[in-house]
This record gives structure tokens, sequence and C-alpha cells, in this order.
């Protein structure tokens, strides 16, 4: 009896939480994606959906060839193959796969069909501007981050040509070879007009790194530094990224008032054939944030980690230091199961002070069923958190539930990230 009551009674409750998880507009704290200025650097539609590395990864798996084999293919017909074994030989149920199939459904595409060709005819038909709206509101989602890389050939030219930006597109100055790749980005930064020595013995080098990075800073309108460490990261230590994070970017982020985002728990390259898809993870020691955060209570550090063992440890090191925020599940973490374990630990362990995930698309598409999965989610962990508050009298109002929501969704970060 006692059971049937508290069932009926939640139904209507838990309706009211749906109906606010799916309507709230996200902060998309870290993808991929490109401010549609940057032209073919935004990815979208359904060939590069289905060679995301997440589905090359899938493949491989079934295929027996040599990996060069794939390699060797025009897109196009990796693309085909990717389609046939992932969708057509075999059902399409992992996350990845079923990714797109979410997106393609939500598009308005006849999933039933299986039929490539004419899903292919529909997205030439798109235009991308249009596009990036009707991907944004599908998603829900009102805000992208961009990973922008100095260091990236690609896109360097585009920012130092300047253009229109769209409102809708941040930036995040991403600087991996900065600090983990000294030796070989020494020259560039040389090349490119900074005065820096390879050694880092001299206050010059470190004083025109830190030029280097308010320059980029001034020219993208960067919101946050990032950087993604191996798992064997350490801090501190005698090594050329420890001495730049400790005599250039924490400097500079400090002056700038800037969070600085570390990603731990990367292992480049495990299988080097498998080209972007090769990246594995591993345990990493988080004595190294401990003691940034520690030495450093002046900057703001953001920080989302890949392995799940981490996670516990992540959770308890951010309740130590208010000068950390946590975000996302990140890569291998985004499956359902570990994102719904991780949220219900975030939440339980911190409230509603950190951000509960970011989307990591590379392809515009990506963004319909990275957060229509998400919110399916944290519907249901909400539901939970509520219910168990109802059962003892606590009624949450509409506006508070939208308030905890906005916070999870990208109001915690915003407030983090807050210079005033
Ligand atoms: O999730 C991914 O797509 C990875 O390849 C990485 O980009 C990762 O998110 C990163 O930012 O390093
Ligand atoms: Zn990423």
């Amino acid at each position: 009896m006692k059971t049937i009551l508290a069932e009926t009674s939640r139904v209507p409750f838990a309706r009211q939480i749906e109906e606010v998880v799916n309507r709230t507009p996200i902060v998309d704290i870290h993808t991929h994606l490109y401010d549609p200025a940057f032209k073919s650097l935004l990815l979208w539609g359904i060939d590069d959906l289905l060679v995301y590395h997440y589905l090359v990864a899938e493949v491989f798996r079934y295929l027996k060839e040599p990996y060069e084999t794939f390699w060797a293919l025009p897109k196009q017909a990796q693309v085909d193959l990717i389609w046939d074994q992932l969708f057509i030989q075999h059902s399409p149920i992992s996350e990845a796969c079923r990714g797109v199939i979410t997106t393609l459904h939500a598009l308005g595409l006849d999933v039933k069909k299986r039929d490539l060709p004419a899903i292919r005819t529909w997205f030439a038909g798109q235009k991308p501007e249009a596009h990036v709206t009707r991907c944004m509101e599908l998603a829900g989602v009102k805000k992208i981050f961009m990973t922008n890389s100095p260091f990236d050939d690609a896109e360097r030219p585009v920012w130092e040509k300047r253009f229109q930006r769209d409102q809708r597109f941040a930036a995040a100055l991403r600087i991996d070879p900065l600090v983990l790749s000294w030796r070989e980005t020494a020259p560039r930064l040389a090349r490119w007009g900074y005065q820096v020595e390879k050694q880092l013995s001299s206050r010059k080098t470190f004083e025109e790194v830190k030029r280097f990075l308010r320059d980029w800073t001034k020219r993208i309108g960067a919101h946050y530094v990032m950087i993604s460490l191996p798992s064997d990261f350490q801090f501190p230590a005698k090594n050329h990224a420890a001495k730049l994070l400790e005599g250039a970017v924490l400097p500079h982020c400090r002056a700038e008032g800037l969070p600085l985002a570390l990603m731990p728990g990367v292992r480049r390259a495990v299988n080097p054939q498998i080209r972007l898809a090769g990246d594995g993870v591993g345990l990493s020691n988080l004595s190294a944030l401990q003691n940034l955060c520690a030495a450093f209570p002046d900057n703001k550090f953001m920080a989302t980690v890949l392995a799940r063992e981490n996670q516990h440890e992540l959770c308890v090191l951010t309740r130590k230091f208010r000068n950390l925020h946590i975000f996302g599940c990140w890569w291998f973490l985004n499956v359902p199961h570990l994102v719904e374990e991780i949220t219900r630990m975030r939440i339980e362990m911190l409230g509603l002070s950190f951000t509960a995930q970011h989307s990591d698309a590379r392809v515009l598409d990506q963004l319909i069923y990275k957060w229509q999965h998400f919110r399916k989610v944290a519907t249901e962990v909400l539901i939970e958190k509520y219910s168990d508050l109802a059962q003892t009298g606590w009624h949450s109002s509409q506006e508070e539930i939208e308030r905890d929501v906005g916070d999870l969704f990208g109001g915690a970060f915003e407030r983090f990230c807050d210079r005033g």
C-alpha cells in the first residue's frame, strides 16, 4: 500500500522534472565544433557523423584487413564500410552508433529504411548556417564552447585574418603542445616572433610565453585556458610542463582571471595504427591536481578526469577546494551507465556546484544525441533525488527545480568563470 501511494504521488512530480530538464537551455562548455566562419573546419552531416573516431575504433573490431587498407580508402568508402559493418551487419546498439540513429531520427529522417544514399541526399540539401540553428534547437543548446588551438595550422590563419563572430560560439584556448611538447613548440613560438629559448632558464622566455598567451587570449576572446594531460602527469616536478605551468600559464590565468581547465587521464596513441581513435585511458594521480589547487589558491581550476576509477577521488578533492570546478563525463565515460553513476555521485557529494556534462561533439549534428541521451539520464537521477526529498515533506517548487537544473547545465560554470 505504501509503495503504491508513493508511486502515484511520484508521477506528476516526475513529469515536472522531466519537463524542466528537457527545456532548460544548455551551455556546452567543451566541444570540438567551430563557428561557421571557419567553413570546412565545422564538421556536419552524415559522412562526418559516420567517420567519427568513436565509430572508427568500433569498426576495426569487425574488420580483418590490415589497418592501412581502411585508411587507403576515400572518405566516402570508409563511411560506406562503417555503415555496412556497424549498422547493417550488426545492430547499432553501442552508444556511438545509437547516437547516429537518435540524431537522424530527431532530424526527421526515416531510420528504419536503412537507406544511406537517401540520408546523404537529405544532408546535401541543407545549408550550414541554418543547420547550426536547427541542431542547436533540437539539442536545446544556447552556447557552444569551441576548442581553439593556435598550434593548429588549419585554424590559426582564420583567427589571424579576423572574421565576424557568431555570438553563439565562445572560445577556449587549448595549449597542449605548449605545455606538453615544449621542445617542438619553442622553435614555433620563435618563428612567430616570441623570443623564447628551449632551456627555459631565462626570465625573458617566461615573459615571452606569457605575451604569447595574452595575444591569443585577446585575439580569440578566450573564456578559459585548457590542457589535456597524460595519466602520469605530476606536479610539482622538475620538467618543462611544470615549469611552464608555474612560470607562465598560471600567472597568465591569474592576471586575466581565467580558469585553467585540466583534463587528466589520456594515454595518447596507445594504438597509433587507428590514428585519432587510438588514444586510451589511464588512472591519474590526482595529487597533481590537489597540489595545484592548494599551491595556487588565486587560480581557478576546472577539471574532468578520464578514468572511471578517479571519479570518487575527484569529488572528494572538489569538496576541499572552492577554486576547483568539475565538469562533464568525458569521452569513454560518456555512456549512459557511467553518466548515471557519475552524475548521481557528484550530486550526492557536491550538490549542484558542478557542470554535469559537456558534449565533446566533433560533428555539429552530434549535439542532438549527446544532449538528448544526457537529458534522459539526468532526468532519472534528479527524479530520484527530488523524490527522496519529497518523502520528508520538503517539496521543491518549479522555480527551485529550474534554478538547480540551470546550474547543472551551465549556470554554475558561468558563475565560476565570473570575473566580477
Ligand atoms: O572526445 C574526443 O573526441 C577526444 O578525441 C578528445 O578530443 C578529447 O575530448 C580532448 O579534448 O582531448
Ligand atoms: Zn575534447
